[in-house]
């Protein structure tokens, strides 16, 4: 039995009037909590300092600037960090970073319970657009504001375990959870922010639940690995984020799921040897996988027609015998 207990920490809204000072101490408050429950490592949402600034298309260089962090910790975040050392906590952190360089990235930190931080990952799969479309009724400029993510999907051992991290809309993609499960993920980390409205195509709201657990379900139980999904939720500068928080085992069951759309914590203490039955069966990729047949999946970015297909991989023109 490998033994690590989780603290899912979904936030309620953070408005733009709530300054980075303030939602450390409430970052702190709620990892205080989840280490007196026991808790190994606490998992915050993406984007988690600050309110989800997507939403608007902002013209304003300083203004937009505001939302980022230059360095990690900063002066603002170092007290979080303390925190966790002094309470030998772990935890994983979603923000938005500019690099020294100008970069713009969608990013999620994992920090021991040193306090040191041992992996950092940037969004790759960034949703939304790249313009301003005022018939929205929101904005989600996240293909404005970061560029995709240039660390790939990486796993990093840490907590007892080899932990891999990915944000918000990479959980709709099953080539997300592969990547890390070919490098033998056992728990993957994924902080969201997901509005309940989608303007495009409204019809769809009603299924927002319904598509982020059968999204990270599918992505446990096929890579063998735990999947802790954390939203931040409820009615934020007037948009409705979903909630939906939880915690997935490597059967693709939830076995704990948030009941609110505020600050809440769900606590699950895991057996990471429980990955072990499936990637040795069902999901043994060494025996099973045929990847000479995927070929498409990294031949191409959207659908080609057959001819393009047949060019790609060969083997879908062979005449069968
Ligand atoms: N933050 C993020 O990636 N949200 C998207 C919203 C839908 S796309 C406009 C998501 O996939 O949940």
């Amino acid at each position: 039995m490998r033994a690590l207990t989780i603290a899912a920490a979904q936030l309620g809204p953070i408005d733009r009037v709530h300054g980075r000072a303030d939602v450390v101490e409430r970052l702190i408050g709620l990892m205080r909590t989840a280490k007196a429950r026991g808790a190994d490592l606490i998992v915050y949402p993406e984007l988690a300092l600050t309110t989800f600034f997507p939403r608007w298309y902002i013209e304003d260089p300083a203004e937009l600037d505001s939302y980022y962090e230059r360095e990690m910790p900063g002066p603002e975040t170092a007290p979080l960090f303390a925190e966790a050392k002094r309470l030998s906590i772990g935890f994983h952190l979603g923000y938005a970073e500019k690099t020294a360089d100008g970069h713009r990235f969608n990013t999620a930190i994992l920090v021991e319970k040193t306090g040191a931080i041992v992996g950092k990952y940037r969004k790759i799969h960034l949703p939304g657009h790249a313009e301003n479309e005022p018939w929205r009724a929101f904005q989600h400029l996240e293909k404005r504001y970061f560029e995709p993510g240039n660390l790939g999907f990486r796993v990093f051992d840490a907590f007892g375990g080899r932990v891999g991290i990915a944000i918000c809309n990479d959980r709709r993609w099953p080539e997300t959870y592969r990547v890390m499960g070919l490098q033998g993920s056992e728990v993957i980390l994924i902080g969201f922010n997901t509005p309940v409205h989608n303007p495009p195509f409204p019809e769809h709201d009603r299924l927002s639940w319904h598509h982020n657990s059968i999204v990270m379900q599918a992505g446990a139980y096929q890579n063998a690995s735990f999947v802790v999904g954390v939203a931040k939720a409820g009615i934020e500068e007037g948009v409705h984020h979903m909630g939906g928080s939880q915690i997935i085992a490597p059967s693709g069951e939830t076995i704990a799921l948030a009941t609110t759309e505020a600050d809440e914590l769900l606590m699950s203490t895991v057996d990471l040897d429980q990955c072990r039955s499936y990637r040795e069966s069902v999901f043994a990729f060494e025996r099973h996988r045929e990847p000479d047949s995927y070929a498409l999946i990294t031949g191409t970015k959207g659908p080609v027609d057959p001819a393009r297909a047949i060019e790609i991989d060969p083997a879908l023109d062979l005449e069968p015998s």
